[in-house]
């Protein structure tokens, strides 16, 4: 990790009085959690993610992406929030307003204890049925493989359950892009951490953040499609990063030093 970038990072942090943390899911690598594009491994290195996380693609074989899905939450309920997303947590006692804006559906952010998570592409332990998005809340067995797995029905309507999680082609859920936007376009420092940023509308934050006037500040393992738009660029986990930085930004402010 670079000092002298680090070190301008937590400058800017220390004068924000809102941060927002984008998120993607290079955010929960550490805790396990295979990053979108390595999760079509294995067994699923068949499919492109446009034919697993579609409606088209539901709709052509339920089995197919219910399978996937389950195989995908066993990891998230065997896994846990690290030390990057207890990192943002603690930065709400060192900065007057954070928001945490994730392209996750792991539902690690609140669990570490954020209080503002906005989930734009929803959660995969919350489902809804195919047809009609019924809310579904019965008793959803965890996998035991990694196969096709026939999806249950809607209890109200008798359609396929599926987890609900926005597809390639489906909106964002109301009112959530809104609120990200108006987010990004007033924080003084945003923080894109984890995310390839191939995906849109999410993509789109830190270009709204920067017509605001924001400092950008990247956290990736490697140069992603939104490096150049950033003002700092700090290379390495997440995990390592935000401790780091969260850490440098307490130290300064107790005037025990710099990061
Ligand atoms: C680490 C690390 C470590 C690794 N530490 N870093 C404008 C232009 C072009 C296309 C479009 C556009 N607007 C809309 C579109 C179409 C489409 C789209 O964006 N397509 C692109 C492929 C071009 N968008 C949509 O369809 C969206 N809907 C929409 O716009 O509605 C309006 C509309 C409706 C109808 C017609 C037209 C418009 C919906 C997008 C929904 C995306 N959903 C998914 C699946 C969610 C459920 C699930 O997870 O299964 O969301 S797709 C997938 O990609 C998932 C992710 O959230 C998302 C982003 O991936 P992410 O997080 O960036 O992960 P990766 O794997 O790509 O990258 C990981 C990164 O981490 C890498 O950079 C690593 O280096 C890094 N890393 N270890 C730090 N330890």
């Amino acid at each position: 990790m670079d000092a002298t970038k680090l070190e301008r990072a937590v400058q800017a942090l220390d004068h924000a009085q809102l941060v927002v943390a984008a998120t993607g899911a290079g955010m929960s690598k550490e805790s396990g959690v295979p990053t979108f594009r390595e999760a079509q491994e294995g067994l699923w290195a068949r499919y492109n993610p446009e034919e697993l996380a579609s409606p088209h693609g539901f709709r052509r074989d339920p089995a197919r992406v219910w399978g996937w899905y389950n195989y995908r939450r066993g990891i998230v309920a065997r896994s846990s929030p690290h030390a990057g997303h207890e990192a943002l947590a603690k930065l709400e006692k060192l900065v007057p307003q954070v928001a945490v804006v994730t392209q996750n559906i792991d539902g690690y952010h609140r669990e570490a204890g954020s209080s503002t998570v906005l989930e734009l592409h929803g959660n995969i332990n919350r489902f809804k049925c195919f047809e009609h998005d019924h809310p579904v809340d019965i008793e959803i067995p965890l996998a035991t493989g990694d196969g096709p797995v026939e999806p249950p029905r809607c209890p109200r309507c008798g359609s396929h359950v599926r987890p609900d999680v926005v597809w390639f082609g489906e909106m964002l859920p109301p009112g959530v892009f809104e609120r990200a936007e108006s987010l990004a376009r007033s924080c003084d420092v945003m923080l894109v951490v984890g995310t390839s940023g191939f995906v849109y509308p999410a993509a789109a934050l830190p270009l709204a953040a920067r017509v605001g006037g924001a400092t950008l500040i990247e956290v990736n393992t490697q140069p992603s499609q939104l490096t150049e738009v950033m003002d700092i660029f700090l290379q390495g986990p997440a995990g390592d990063v935000l401790s780091a930085l969260v850490a440098g930004l307490a130290a300064r402010r107790s005037g025990s030093g710099h990061a």
